[in-house]
């Protein structure tokens, strides 16, 4: 068998995105036959011995505890951006220009400026066939894509309605302590880019709309948490009162939308629903069916057909494990189920397919660009008294 060629990836970050992006890699050339074969050559994170330790327990070769020392390695050839949001332009910019094709977490940056000069890089960068790509992944679940593929054949008619939430529940408790995710210098914005960002992203790539404006409103509901232990210097047992910090981004964002095909839509974004742990879902009403995607029921997809006897018309379920299924090929008989880390697996075998072939990955750092000018029409919004605002372009 002739020698595959390498991919050297270089990781920066290794908490819960390095960790689902590190279990794709390693997994991906053993369920998918790929031209090109995944070396995880090197992580990068800012503590030598907990970036040691994480090199080992997901399998690279190699750890560095600087960024700019990952980008120069011969052996990187793809520059997987893992860490919080406020990194991403500095670090993707800077390996477009060392000529490493750039894999960067959901939302693209924390402002439309950063994205705007990140999609333009990126645009630059392939005319020498340096390649980029933004990880909304869900977009990749079997049930997703066959969802995209149901509407792009005409099976729900005009759509009309977008109906899509993602509710979480993980900072209900006021004892929570000020996590990056709270901070805006570090995240950007709060439930608005960290789960709203995914839901602009995944109705419109199966709608194959666009958000044209929004009306929006955000709130915050706890406004000072404890600091981190490491912060604040005392244990979290130590039952004294440590110091706080300020929440300087959204708990929630609701808004209502337009999008560009003509249907009118509303997003909700929250990690205050109590007793939702991922609840991301989303309902399309068109004018011969409707469509329900559940990602935490991630194998199946609710349908209406509008065109059947209503004597018999309802909401059938459709497990979305046949291997004519998008990306079932590559795994178990029909029932066996996939999970939340395939689709990483699946968007790594995307990326990898599309650097062999010379086409350009999707979603491109343009979408994502695009995603962020959502995001900031949505804040926008919310800051002027929920006025209806357009998305730039
Ligand atoms: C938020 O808690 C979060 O971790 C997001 O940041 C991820 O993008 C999402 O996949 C799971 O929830």
């Amino acid at each position: 068998m002739t020698q595959r060629q390498r991919l050297g990836v270089g990781m920066v970050g290794y908490a819960f995105m390095g960790a689902a992006h590190s279990h794709a890699w390693r997994s991906v050339n053993r369920f998918f036959d790929l031209p090109l074969e995944v070396d995880l050559a090197v992580v990068c994170g800012r503590d030598q011995e907990k970036v040691a330790t994480a090199a080992t327990k997901l399998g690279f070769r190699a750890y560095e505890t600087d960024w700019k020392a990952l980008i120069r390695r011969d052996d990187v050839d793809l520059v997987d951006i893992c860490s919080p949001g406020s990194s991403h332009a500095e670090i993707a910019l800077a390996a477009l220009a060392a000529g490493k094709h750039v894999l960067c977490e959901k939302p693209l940056a924390n402002s439309v400026d950063e994205a705007r000069a990140m999609a333009e890089a990126a645009r630059a960068a392939e005319a020498a066939g340096i390649r980029s790509a933004v990880g909304f992944n869900y977009r990749r679940l079997p049930a997703a894509t066959f969802a995209r593929d149901l509407v792009a054949a005409g099976r729900l008619g005009t759509l009309r309605h977008v109906r899509a939430v993602y509710l979480q529940d993980w900072l209900v408790d006021p004892e929570f302590p000020l996590a990056w995710r709270l901070r805006r210098e570090i995240a950007g914005s709060g439930a608005l880019g960290d789960i709203g960002a995914h839901i602009i992203d995944l109705t419109q790539f199966i709608t194959g709309q666009r958000i044209s404006s929004v009306c929006a409103l955000t709130e915050t509901f706890i406004r000072e948490r404890p600091l981190p232990a490491e912060e604040s210097g005392l244990s979290a047992t130590s039952g004294q009162p440590g110091a706080t910090g300020q929440v300087t981004v959204d708990d929630a964002a609701l808004f209502l939308a337009r999008l560009d095909g003509g249907a009118v839509a509303t997003y909700e974004a929250t990690r205050f629903a109590l007793g939702r742990k991922n609840g991301l879902r989303v309902e399309l009403n068109g004018s011969d069916g409707s469509l329900v995607f559940d990602l935490e029921r991630l194998n199946e997809l609710e349908f209406y057909d509008g065109r059947a006897d209503n004597d018999v018309s309802g909401f059938t379920r459709i497990l979305v494990t046949e291997p004519g299924h998008p990306y079932l090929h590559a795994w178990w008989p029909p029932g066996h189920g996939l999970g939340y880390e395939h689709s990483f697996t699946h968007q790594a075998a995307d990326l990898v397919t599309a650097l062999a072939t010379g086409t350009a990955p999707t979603p491109s750092f343009a979408d994502g660009l695009q995603v962020q000018l959502v995001l900031d029409a949505v804040a926008r919004s919310a800051a002027d008294g929920s006025a209806w605002t357009a998305v730039q372009t």
